[in-house]
């Protein structure tokens, strides 16, 4: 909680425009050597904070290697990210049906740590349409998303408002990402 309070305060949260125009309800920033922005012209990975115009912090060494770690235990064992959202969810904010699709190479997979409040995670196939599985994510959850499956479209249900001991009505979602 404290290395992401220094990413915070370096880099503060933000709700992102989509290409569509639209701002995005979940509020997020970067750390790593790449951050993953959005605006008007699309969505892509900068080195540099679009609102700072200085470097996105580093990623602190605890969350590199709990990575490293959860993607070695679940077969993807030379997984180094360059590059970790962090998403923050207040009740209400949703995250639509999406593939992570601009990074290089989907051989690496995703690893996903949830902290604080509940969510239910939107599991869905290759296609965007049909139901998606609707899979609780409860704090300290980690999922390592790869192989076969790292394309599959997912997002995040509104979320309910059930407030977490540690931050009451937040959840946050850092995505670990071998983005060059
Ligand atoms: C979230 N997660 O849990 C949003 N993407 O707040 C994602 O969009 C995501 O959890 C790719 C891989 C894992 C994820
Ligand atoms: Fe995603």
């Amino acid at each position: 909680m404290p290395a992401l309070q220094a990413i915070e305060a370096a880099a503060p949260l933000r709700n992102m425009v989509t290409p569509g125009g639209l701002a995005m309800s979940v509020a997020l920033t970067n750390c790593g050597a790449l951050g993953w922005t959005s605006d008007r012209r699309g969505y892509r990975y900068t080195a540099t904070d679009p609102l700072t115009g200085k470097p996105w912090p580093a990623m602190p060494a605890p969350l590199s290697q709990l990575a490293h770690e959860a993607a070695s235990a679940a077969g993807f064992p030379d997984f180094d990210p360059d590059a970790c959202l962090v998403n923050h969810y207040l009740p209400g904010t949703r995250l639509s049906l999406h593939q992570d699709k601009d990074e290089r190479d989907y051989a690496h997979p995703i690893v996903s740590v949830s902290l604080d409040m509940s969510a239910t995670f939107l599991f869905g196939g290759l296609q965007r349409a049909g139901r998606p599985l609707h899979v609780p994510l409860h704090h300290g959850d980690v999922v390592v998303w790869g192989g076969v499956d790292r394309l599959r479209y997912h997002g995040i249900a509104p979320l309910a408002d059930a407030p977490h001991s540690l931050l009451g009505s937040r959840r946050i979602n850092l995505t670990f990402r071998r983005a060059a």
